[in-house]
């Protein structure tokens, strides 16, 4: 069994309509990670959701920028961007979280992905890895000290924000089956490989009393 905390908190990462199936970037079976985070939800002394939100001209869509296809790539001032079918726009349903989630044990929601010019895969930073959400503050203020992860995507959005706690000198703990990935060539390997060698702890829901 693996006891959170008072001084811990759950983020949850990007419940949304549309990570989820018969969504705009859809993860294979993305509402798999409800039941889960609602039982353990209540065991942490802090729960943070983020919620990824663009706007509709964002630069990390594909229709975006002149002939390109949804999962290409392109070099943005910040770094390699990979471009994303149009997802999680501002006020739309899609945008919303998904209706099964237990949201009333949430303290905050954290929105990111906001500036057109920028991606934020990270619930802590955006994609120059340098402009803070201002989540880490939150936490920190809160006497924090444990990070535990959950949501969508495993090797995008919940990695990015594990390895970025990491950083921040949180203890930071994954929890696999409260995760499901986008694994887009290779990289769900790739970031179960980084998260290990940041000295991501990971783990089952299972493991964690509800
Ligand atoms: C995400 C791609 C684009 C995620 C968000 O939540 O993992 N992935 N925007
Ligand atoms: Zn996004």
């Amino acid at each position: 069994m693996a006891q959170p905390s008072p001084r811990s908190a759950l983020v949850v990462v990007d419940v949304q309509l549309d990570f989820c199936p018969g969504g705009a970037l859809a993860v294979a079976s993305g509402d798999a990670v409800i039941a889960p985070i609602n039982r353990i939800a209540p065991a942490f002394g802090t729960v943070a959701l983020t919620q990824d939100w663009h706007p509709a001209e964002h630069l990390s869509f594909a229709a975006n920028h002149a002939e390109r296809e949804p999962f290409s790539t392109v070099d943005m001032a910040y770094g390699t961007q990979v471009l994303w079918p149009a997802h999680c726009v501002q006020g739309t349903a899609g945008a919303g979280f998904h209706p099964e989630l237990a949201l009333d044990v949430a303290d905050v929601v954290i929105r990111k992905g906001t500036d057109p010019a920028i991606d934020s895969y990270s619930a802590f930073f955006e994609n120059d890895r340098r402009t803070p959400t201002g989540l880490g503050g939150y936490l920190r203020e809160r006497g924090v000290d444990e990070v535990w992860l959950a949501g969508l995507a495993t090797d995008f959005c919940v990695a990015w924000s594990a390895l970025d706690a990491a950083k921040l000198g949180f203890d930071v703990t994954l929890i696999e089956d409260a995760t499901r990935a986008i694994d887009l060539d290779g990289s769900l390997g790739r970031a179960m490989a980084d998260l290990r060698a940041a000295g991501v702890r990971v783990l089952a829901s299972t493991d964690i009393p509800g």
